[in-house]
């Protein structure tokens, strides 16, 4: 009697050692929501009074969310490009805006992020948009094993829209693989000419369009949307484009709840808010802004179902979730959806000017919000500056890894920031626009460089922030950048020149 008495005791004690154990070694899983094209003032806790998002607010006042954070670019391809390599995109060729048959642009002998993870025992998933290419340089055939792509860069698992919802081909790659393709009816992309003559296409079919094109996008027609590229095939791979939402968080309730167990970094890439803006049934209508509100509110749905997995799997102690956007906002992103009609006093950029593709502050400041249950600090703003290039060097930090020499050359390590422990942060950052024009932000002071590229993208209505001499702006005194003070501060402008200048040395 006693015996076994004694024995269930010892028993107890070494399965409560055993799991306490287990949590003291268990690193935090890591949850990068990254939304796209979503504006700095799109949200309710960023001043959104037009639009109501109580999910990403809940998830705001649940943790940090910061004001001064931007990402690397004010376009997708070199933003994502940033974060996964941890090096400014403007340092490689090639890594502007990817068609939808790009090759990869991420070389297959980087560490990447995820790459560096897998070292410290992760396993890794990207669900959703990619955007960063795939295949070598012969070119896709997407009849068969897509390679290389995440895999190759170190994902465990991926789940993709290959490039952007308005590129073919418009099918879901799931590691490695076009789902649903039947082989009988082969894929064929190109982006050069028309693959079948008497194919209906945007430009000729107009007839055929439940959402019309405002510039571009007028070539293949897939689920009434006509898109930027040819396709022929593939019909029974074919998205519909109101399911992505569903789909995704189907993905990423899969993923999470298999790997519950084990250290996981999950890249979850969103559609929205990118166009083709077609929301599903029930939010289509119900912003009263039209398709760019509605995508909005399923963002929020999103957001919020991402929320209910890990507290129905237990993971939010130990759940480290970052919620950010790859680019600043955009109206009319190429479809006559009624976005620049019924914006009416909602101001997507807040009160920051330009947007996407712009090097003004609303192409790269963008919404930036830090979870952890328990860990950090509930309901607080951080005004750090804060790039999105230093997530790769901080989460190496949070994993115990070491960033070895010449591995992602521009991310620091800035992870009592990301936790908000403290707001000293980086002194500088790079922000980078669709023509490659860079600006230098040294605290106050917002420097963009000369640059001939247009002042406004026509077809978007965005003032790019281009001008041939140099532009100088006291973001605290002004943070619309409506004063240029250059003439006035000679030796900033100078001193502004030159760190930019060694940092383009590397
Ligand atoms: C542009 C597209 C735009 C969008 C963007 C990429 C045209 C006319 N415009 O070239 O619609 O797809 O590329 O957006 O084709 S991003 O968020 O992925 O960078
Ligand atoms: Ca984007």
């Amino acid at each position: 009697m006693v015996n076994r008495f004694l024995l269930a005791i010892i028993l107890l004690f070494a399965a409560v050692a055993t799991n306490s154990q287990s949590v003291k070694n268990k690193k935090p899983n890591i949850i990068l929501i990254y939304t796209d094209d979503l504006g700095y003032g799109d949200l309710g806790c960023y001043g959104a009074t037009a639009i109501a998002t109580p999910n990403m607010d809940a998830l705001a006042k649940s943790g940090t969310r910061f004001t001064n954070a931007h990402t690397t670019s004010a376009t997708c391809t070199p933003s994502r490009f940033s974060l996964l390599t941890g090096k400014y995109a403007w340092r490689k060729q090639g890594t502007g805006i990817a068609p939808g048959d790009a090759s990869l642009i991420i070389p297959v002998t980087t560490t990447t992020l995820p790459g560096m993870l897998q070292k410290a025992g992760y396993h890794t998933a990207v669900i959703g948009k990619w955007h960063l290419g795939l295949g070598d340089a012969k070119g896709i055939n997407w009849n068969e094993p897509i390679k290389p792509g995440p895999k190759e860069i170190g994902f465990n698992y991926s789940f993709l829209i290959p490039a952007t919802g308005d590129r073919v081909p418009c099918v879901f790659v799931e590691n490695q693989q076009v789902i649903n393709l039947d082989k009988s009816d082969p894929i064929k992309v190109s982006y050069a000419a028309p693959l079948d003559s008497n194919a209906a296409t945007g430009k000729k079919n107009p007839e055929l369009l439940k959402m019309h094109p405002s510039h571009g996008h007028d070539m293949t027609i897939v689920n009434g949307i006509s898109r930027i590229g040819y396709m022929t095939g593939g019909t029974s791979a074919l998205w519909k484009d109101e399911d992505f939402a569903d789909v995704l968080v189907q993905k990423a309730n899969a993923y999470i709840t298999s790997q519950k167990n084990n250290p996981f970094f999950l890249y979850f890439a969103t559609h929205d808010i990118h166009v083709p803006r077609t929301a599903h049934a029930r939010f289509a209508g119900k912003s009263g802004m039209g398709p760019r509100g509605d995508v909005l509110l399923q963002l929020d749905w999103t957001v919020g179902e991402i929320m209910a997995i890990l507290k129905k799997n237990n993971l939010l102690e130990n759940t480290l979730i970052i919620f950010s956007s790859d680019n600043g906002h955009v109206i009319d992103d190429g479809y006559k959806d009624d976005a620049v009609e019924k914006l009416g006093t909602h101001k997507p950029g807040g009160i920051y000017r330009g947007g996407k593709y712009s090097a003004f502050e609303a192409g790269t400041r963008v919404p930036f919000i830090v979870s952890w249950k328990g860990k950090v600090a509930a309901g607080k703003t951080n005004d750090a500056l804060f790039s999105q290039v230093d997530l790769y060097a901080s989460f190496a930090k949070l994993a115990g890894v070491k960033v070895e020499a010449g591995q992602a050359p521009d991310s620091k390590n800035y992870l009592p920031v990301l936790l908000n422990q403290t707001k000293q942060s980086r002194e500088y950052l790079v922000e980078q626009s669709l023509n490659s024009t860079l600006s230098l932000i040294v605290g106050q002071w917002k420097y963009i460089e000369p640059s001939k590229g247009p002042k406004m993208n026509k077809d978007t209505n965005t003032e790019l922030g281009n001008l041939p001499e140099p532009q100088l702006y006291n973001l605290t005194d002004d943070p619309g950048e409506t004063k240029n003070v250059a003439a006035a501060h000679p030796e900033k402008v100078k001193e502004m020149q030159a760190l930019l200048a060694k940092i383009k040395e590397g």
